[in-house]
Formats: structure tokens, sequence, C-alpha cells
């Protein structure tokens, strides 16, 4: 018999990336959300500046996307993916390569990032080892990368503290550089002028491991969860070239940057470089249902309808795959999206915001800024001797103040909703500047 649980107790949940011991002594609960603002237990408002988790694109408790989510749950709750379908599986398909880059136009779905990049990896293994170069089993992912907490993703990540505790992981994989480069690039506006070079770094895996023996290079376009690294001029333009000449595959992650977050629907598109093969999730479903999706070129997919007829070309797929109320939520996501313009605000505010983050160079501890579209990086000097704990006592600090922003090391990330309007950005970004004082 389980014991009767105590309302209100906060034993049984093990929270995922949390200080759990020092969360429980001082909790922060969300209770409600509408547009920008939360409200939590103690009936504040709070302005949201990085969109719940980088995924609310469109804001809170859209309506388009709550009644589709309800009359969805009331008409068909659930329908088996495999060798089954349901009509809004093929209907969001056909609305998701409207938007993707040309080329981009068959959509597997999973349902979180993490499972998009693992859908990813193992779609590049195949497609090599049915085309007849089964050697191509190295997967190249780059310093500081973040690609989700599951096998494959740590393992092409490159954030020690999501890929140190957990063994040896996969093996046959490599990085390469991260791009940051403070000392040529602090306080870019936009994408920083130099490191374009860093891209051949790749030249020197392959000069290491020979090219037939890599199946694909998988880098975020702007790195987020490491702390918002905006990709060099040309740098991806450069890596797509050399990715070209040795026929390796490039991924791009853009579980952040996809659905409008750096002034285009995808980051591929901000950047005018197509990749392959291409994940998203989070503003997919503006995060009210989990779902991710893979987006692969036409010819990898004719790669994989190669053999008969009858057999299953790919031996994967989830339970949950193309959900029917995760589809639903994607649905009345992109009308929202549509009706509001909201995939291209983040370019006509993208000014705005770049200089209202930039204001902050002259706050306390701060050694750098970085921003794109409705994205901003504000980097602290860490407190000696004890890393991140100066832009968490920030973060707490905005908290009380009633304003969400997000941490890591000791960056402050800055992602709010594309709906944000210009007094929301400057009251975020004096909330912050005075947070930075009373740290100082
Ligand atoms: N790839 C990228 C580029 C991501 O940003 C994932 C994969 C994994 O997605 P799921 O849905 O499995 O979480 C992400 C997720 C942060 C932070 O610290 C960023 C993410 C998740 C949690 C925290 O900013 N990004
Ligand atoms: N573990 C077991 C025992 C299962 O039966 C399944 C799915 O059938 C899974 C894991 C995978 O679950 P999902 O398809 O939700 O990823």
């Amino acid at each position: 018999m389980s014991q009767s649980t105590t309302p209100g107790a906060m034993d049984a949940y093990w929270m995922p990336f949390t200080a759990n011991r020092q969360f429980k002594k001082a909790p922060r609960v969300l209770t409600r959300a509408e547009g920008m603002y939360f409200r939590d237990d103690k009936n504040r408002q709070i302005l949201d500046g990085v969109a719940g988790l980088w995924c609310v694109n469109a804001g809170h408790n859209r309506s388009h996307i709550v009644r589709a989510i309800q009359e969805q749950a009331a008409e068909l709750d659930y329908a088996p993916p495999f060798q089954m379908a349901h009509p809004k599986a093929f209907e969001l398909a056909e609305k998701l390569v409207e938007l993707t880059p040309a080329g981009l136009n068959k959509v597997f779905y999973t349902n979180s990032g993490s499972e998009s990049v693992e859908t990813a990896l193992k779609m590049a293994l195949a497609y090599h080892r049915i085309r007849g170069e089964g050697s191509r089993t190295r997967l190249i992912g780059r310093e500081r990368g973040y690609h989700g907490v599951n096998f494959g993703g740590i393992s092409v990540g490159g954030m020690v503290a999501n890929r140190k505790m957990f063994g040896t992981m996969l093996s046959g994989v490599d990085h390469i550089r991260h791009t940051h480069d403070a000392a040529r690039n602090a306080f870019s506006v936009g994408q920083p002028a130099h490191g374009a070079d860093l891209a051949e770094d790749l030249e020197r895996l392959v000069a290491l491991h020979d090219a037939s023996t890599i199946a694909a290079v998988i880098v975020e376009p702007v790195a987020g969860s490491t702390g918002v690294l905006i990709p060099p001029q040309g740098y991806l333009q450069r890596l797509r070239e050399i990715c070209d000449k040795h026929g390796i595959l490039l991924i791009f992650d853009e579980i952040i940057t996809g659905f409008g977050r750096t002034g285009q629907p995808f980051a591929a598109q901000t950047f005018g470089v197509t990749p392959d093969i291409m994940t998203v999730a989070k503003g997919l479903t503006n995060g009210c249902v989990p779902m991710g999706a893979v987006f692969a070129k036409q010819s990898i997919y004719d790669t994989f309808m190669s053999g008969p007829e009858h057999l299953i070309e790919f031996f994967h797929g989830y339970t949950y795959s193309a959900h029917p109320l995760a589809c639903a939520a994607a649905l009345g996501t992109l009308q929202t999206y549509a009706e509001e313009n909201l995939l291209t605000r983040a370019s006509e505010l993208q000014g705005y915001f770049a200089e209202a983050v930039h204001s902050l160079r002259d706050a306390p501890n701060v050694i750098d800024v970085r921003n794109i579209g409705l994205v901003g990086g504000i980097e602290l000097a860490p407190l000696p001797g004890e890393p991140a704990k100066r832009a968490f006592n920030v973060f707490l600090d905005c908290y009380d103040k009633g304003v969400l922003i997000r941490t890591t090391g000791d960056t402050i990330a800055l992602s709010p909703p594309l709906i944000v309007e210009r007094e929301q950005i400057d009251h975020i970004v004096d909330t912050l500047r005075a947070a930075l004082k009373r740290a100082a």
C-alpha cells in the first residue's frame, strides 16, 4: 500500500536540472499564465523573459491552441502511429514544409528535442549504410553544444556537466571547436566578425579520421543552452562547404532557434545555410504539448525508400510520434504564428532588442553581451571561486521583482515570447540592470 500523500508536500517529485534541496526550501511555483505573464502561487505577476524555456513563442494560453487541444481530446484521443495514421499528422507535415528552407520537405515526428536529436543521428547513420557507405559511422558534434539529454545527444554534445557522470556514451564521436572568442568578439552586435576559420576545424577531424568514416556533423546554428553563442559571419557557410566537399551530412539542431527566434522561421533562413537534416521541438507546439520533429531532404527520404515496398524502411519511431493532441496543438500554433506574423516579428524588433540588451554593457560585472533576433546573452564575471553563483543570484533577484530570466553558468539568457512589446523589453532590461547592481 502506498502512503497517502500530504497535500502541498514536495518530497516525491525529483525535479529535472534543478537544485532540489535548495528549491524545496524556497520554491518557485507557477500556477497560471496568459500572454507575456505567469502568475505564481502567491498571485504575483511574473513577466516571462524566456518564453518559458525557449518554447512559448506565441505567448501563453493562446485561444487557437487551447481550443485545438480541447477539441482534439474530445474527438480522437490517440491513434497508433505505426502502420496507422490520423488526418492531422498529414495536414501538419504539409503546413510545416511550407515554412522550412527549400528542400527540407519530409517530416518525422518525435516528442521532444532530445528525441529529435536521436532520430536525426540514427537517420544519418542509416542513410549512409543504405547507400553502401556503411563505414560512415562517426558523428561529429561541437564543444559547448547542447543536443538534449539522451545518450546520442550527450555524446555529440559538448557541455561537460551533462556528460561527465555518464560513462563512455557513444563511441566514435568527436567534436570540433566551439566558436566563442571573447578576446576578439566581446560585445559584438549580431554575428561576430571573427571566427569563420573555426569551421576549418572540421578539416582537422577529416584529416584525423578520414571522411569515409564520418556520417554527420551536428551543430546548433546559435548555441543556446551553453550561453548564447552567435555564429561568426561566414562560419556556417564554411561548415556547409566542408561537409559538401566530403559527403558529410550537416544537421542543424534548431530546437531553440526554430519557429521565429532569430527573425526568420528557421535560423537556416536567417543565416542562409540549408542543412541536410534539421531538428525542432519547443516552439513547434508553443510548448503546450510535448512534440518534436526532424526535417529531412527529399534525397534522404528517397534513399530510405529503395527496398521492397512491403518492408518498414526506418526501424525507428515512438509510441507518441504524431500524437493527435500534439498535432492539434501544432496546427493551432502555426495558425497563431501566421495570423500575427510572429515568425518574422523578431526581425522587426531585433534592432530595439539589441540596443536594449547592449545597454547593459556598463552594468557591474558584465563581460560580454551577445544577441541575434530575440535572443540575448549577458555574460558576467563569476564570483571568485563560485562559478554560476552570481548569475543565479541575479536570476533569484529578478524573479523576486517579477521577471523570469534564465541563467546557464554565468551567462544570463533572454528569449522573450515573440509577442513581446517594446515596453516589456525595457522592463526586463531595467529589472536586470537593477539586479546586476545589487549583485555587484
Ligand atoms: N537541442 C537543443 C539545441 C536544445 O536547445 C534540446 C536539444 C533538447 O530538447 P528537450 O525538448 O529534450 O529538452 C534542446 C533543449 C537551457 C535549456 O539551459 C535549453 C534546453 C532545454 C533545457 C534547458 O537554456 N534546450
Ligand atoms: N520500453 C518498453 C518496455 C516499451 O514497450 C516501449 C514502447 O513500446 C518503450 C520503452 C518506448 O516507449 P516510447 O515509444 O514511448 O518511447
